[in-house]
């Protein structure tokens, strides 16, 4: 198998368990982690319980490690203190675990918040600056930062995944532009680890969808194609109001609900 050990953190959550198969066959040993339980280990794997936040924890974690998919922390808005423990220190916590254990690519678990100021009329490629819609945006934007300073630095190569939507469906109309299958994650993911060169990339991780907003000119060199569209689920959302609709910020801008929320500072 290509590598020897791959972590994934987040194992438990949604993303995570859905990985947590899909990945075995890129490496000998899978070591999942997350903050909460994740069952017993499986055959090839080991089961690590810490939070991001604690940096010995996160030190002994990524030790033997060869690539690492970053996919743990918090996934929606949040009060700012929450954020920072996971996401803000956690990013810096892991980072340097990586650079100490002279781990070689890490795919981060991005998010289209980082840029959900952006319309939805908008067309948005990798090197337009972000915009976040949230404090889980900045959280985002900061582990861009982070990772960027690191590859500058120390040579440590990232692929940062600007997730869209993914889920089992688009639960309403914006997300007809921003659906991400778990197959064409999948993909995207073995293309960011096996593509022989990446140095920092930014990609929006979406399907064919009939209508986008992102543009991935400059993420070419992953080879990656998506699989699957939203299109097969157009009859979910049968009525005909105007998309964007006036005077409604969640779908005006890419964000859609995170626009609503925050802020997140108390
Ligand atoms: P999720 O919330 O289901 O999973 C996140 C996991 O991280 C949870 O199991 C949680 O226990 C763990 N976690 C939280 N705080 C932690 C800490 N301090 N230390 C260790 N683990 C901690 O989220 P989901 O949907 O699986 O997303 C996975 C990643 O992908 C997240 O980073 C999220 O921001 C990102 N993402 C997901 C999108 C989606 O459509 N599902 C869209 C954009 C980004
Ligand atoms: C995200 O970043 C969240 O993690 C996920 O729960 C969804 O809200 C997704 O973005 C989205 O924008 O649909």
């Amino acid at each position: 198998k290509p590598f020897k050990r791959i972590l994934l953190t987040g194992a438990a959550g949604g993303l995570g368990r859905i990985l947590r198969e899909r990945i075995k066959p890129w490496a000998e040993i899978v070591r999942l982690s997350d903050v909460v339980d994740m069952g017993e280990p499986g055959a090839n794997e080991e089961i690590v319980r810490c939070d991001l936040a604690d940096k010995a924890a996160v030190l002994a974690l990524v030790e033997g490690v060869d690539a690492v998919l970053h996919f743990g922390g918090i996934s929606t808005e949040a009060p700012f203190e929450d954020i920072m423990q996971a996401n803000i220190l956690g990013v810096a916590n892991l980072y340097e675990a990586i650079q100490k254990h002279n781990v070689k690519r890490v795919i981060f678990a991005s998010s289209n918040h980082a840029v959900g100021y952006y319309k939805t009329t908008d067309m948005l490629d990798a090197s337009m600056p972000a915009r976040a819609d949230s404090m889980y945006g900045i959280s985002k934007c900061f582990g861009e930062t982070m990772s960027r300073y690191y590859y500058d630095r120390f040579g440590v190569e990232t692929v940062c995944i600007r997730i869209g939507s993914s889920f089992p469906e688009p639960a309403n109309k914006r997300m007809m532009s921003t659906y991400f299958s778990y197959d064409d994650l999948t993909e995207m993911l073995r293309c960011s680890l096996f593509a022989p060169r990446v140095g920092h990339t930014i990609v929006f991780g979406m399907s064919d969808n009939p209508s986008v907003w992102w543009d991935n000119r400059y993420a070419r060199h992953l080879g990656y194609k998506a699989k699957d569209s939203s299109e097969q689920f157009a009859g979910k959302f049968p009525d005909t109001s105007e998309f964007p609709e006036k005077d409604d910020v969640t779908t005006i801008f890419q964000g859609g609900k995170f626009l609503l929320d925050g802020p997140m500072y108390r």
